[in-house]
């Protein structure tokens, strides 16, 4: 494996630190490394794979289209993008959608809408349209997502950034009303639980709070759900434990069934038709795989009713955890299987040394932010699965 790390470090940047192993094979929850070690994988593409590594269904929609009509662009129409684009829409109950790659790009795509629905339908004058994010926001990398970033890792030297973003304290629905006290706001972007910041799940009545107070100003909530979304929360999208509906939804990581990069922004006609032909575009957004790959990554989701499964792995999983030492686990939360176990850091171990040996107790995992090891596996895992992947953590913190 050391040749492996080697090439890369000299051809590439280790991005995310990655764990010491080198993969070669993924099925369902579980990867194997090149010496044939099998882990249970609670990365699992950061959320993108909720349907489980090369899920059979998703794997073979890719190959069928791509080996039928891969690419168009949308300068072109083709048989797929309207099927995606009826079956996402009436799925998520939305008039329209507007097929993206990244997650990164579909929020980018969600400030455009927001920005120009603010000009031509609320009347903001132009280029004073503002946009609201919450402390410890975390939509990607772009110049435009670190602009709204709380954590200076995120965006330090990277200046000078995108004007028009403030930021306002998560879970506090009295800062948000005096925000939007300002006439020019235009959008409230959240996450319905922070992701990156660590799974922050607000307070019960929060996620009802923006959307009466967004309501209540003429304010776009904009949900991030490309992390929460897809069953991961136990719900088909994290803002159906409030019965919320967002005026613009994002969608990215599972849409993609871990095979091709898919991302999605929904809204209704009134916001999506501010955007003029000509005005948007990308390359790749909605090409024939994506579409087809999507359609496919959704209907996984339903048959298998992965996020019905992700509620019940997720009560099991927490319950399992719920007496870890306190010496070691200060915190055990998260909602489905979106959770995260904070560590009690000493010179002796940090969260890092715990998934190092997680990692050599047969389980990947990854700490963000320091102490908080992020516990993400694909929500086709079994219970029998949950409970032996419990007992590998339990094992391993009581081995310090
Ligand atoms: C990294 C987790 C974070 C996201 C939300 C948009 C995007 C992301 C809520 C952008 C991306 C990834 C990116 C990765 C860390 C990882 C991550 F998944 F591990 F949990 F940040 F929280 N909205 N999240 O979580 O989507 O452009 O990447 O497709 O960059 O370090 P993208």
């Amino acid at each position: 494996m050391e040749y492996i790390f080697a090439r890369e470090a000299k051809f590439c940047i280790p991005l995310a630190r990655p764990i010491p192993v080198v993969l070669e094979k993924g099925k369902g929850v579980y990867v194997w490394d090149v010496e044939g070690k099998r882990y249970f994988d609670f990365i699992s593409g950061f959320g993108a794979l909720n349907q489980g590594h090369c899920h059979p269904k998703i794997v073979e929609a890719l190959i069928r289209q791509a080996s039928t009509l891969s690419m168009t662009t949308r300068a072109l129409y083709n048989t797929e993008v309207g099927d995606f684009a009826q079956y996402v829409t009436s799925m998520f109950c939305y008039d329209k959608v507007l097929p993206m790659n990244s997650g990164v790009e579909a929020g980018d795509t969600a400030c455009k809408l927001a920005r120009k629905w603010a000009y031509s339908v609320k009347g903001v004058l132009k280029h004073q349209a503002k946009i609201i994010f919450p402390v410890g926001n975390f939509w990607g990398r772009s110049l435009a997502a670190i602009s709204s970033s709380s954590d200076s890792k995120c965006y330090e030297d990277f200046g000078p950034f995108m004007p028009g973003f403030d930021i306002i304290p998560y879970n506090d629905l009295s800062a948000l009303e005096s925000a939007l006290q300002d006439p020019n706001v235009a959008a409230f972007m959240v996450e319905p639980i922070q992701g990156e910041a660590g799974v922050i799940v607000p307070d019960p009545g929060y996620l009802s709070g923006v959307r009466d107070l967004c309501t209540k100003y003429n304010v776009l909530l904009i949900a991030d759900e490309i992390q929460s979304g897809l069953g991961r929360t136990g719900k088909w999208l994290a803002v159906n434990h409030e019965n919320v509906k967002p005026d613009i939804l994002l969608l990215g990581k599972s849409l993609s069934g871990g095979v091709c990069p898919v991302s999605a922004v929904l809204c209704n006609s009134e916001i999506m038709s501010t955007l003029k032909p000509g005005e948007h575009g990308s390359t790749f957004g909605g090409f024939p795989v994506a579409c087809r790959v999507a359609i496919a990554s959704l209907k996984v989701l339903e048959e298998e009713r992965l996020p019905e499964n992700a509620h019940k792995m997720g009560n099991i999983f927490r319950r399992e955890l719920e007496n870890l030492p306190s010496s070691i686990v200060s915190e055990i939360r998260g909602k489905g299987l979106l959770n995260a176990m904070i560590i009690k850091e000493t010179k002796d171990f940090t969260a890092w040394t715990v998934c190092l040996r997680l990692c050599a107790n047969g389980l990947l995992a990854k700490p963000t932010h320091g102490n908080i090891i992020r516990l993400l596996p694909p929500l086709v895992i079994k219970e029998h699965e949950i409970r032996e992947a419990a007992e590998i953590i339990k094992k391993t913190i009581s081995s310090f």
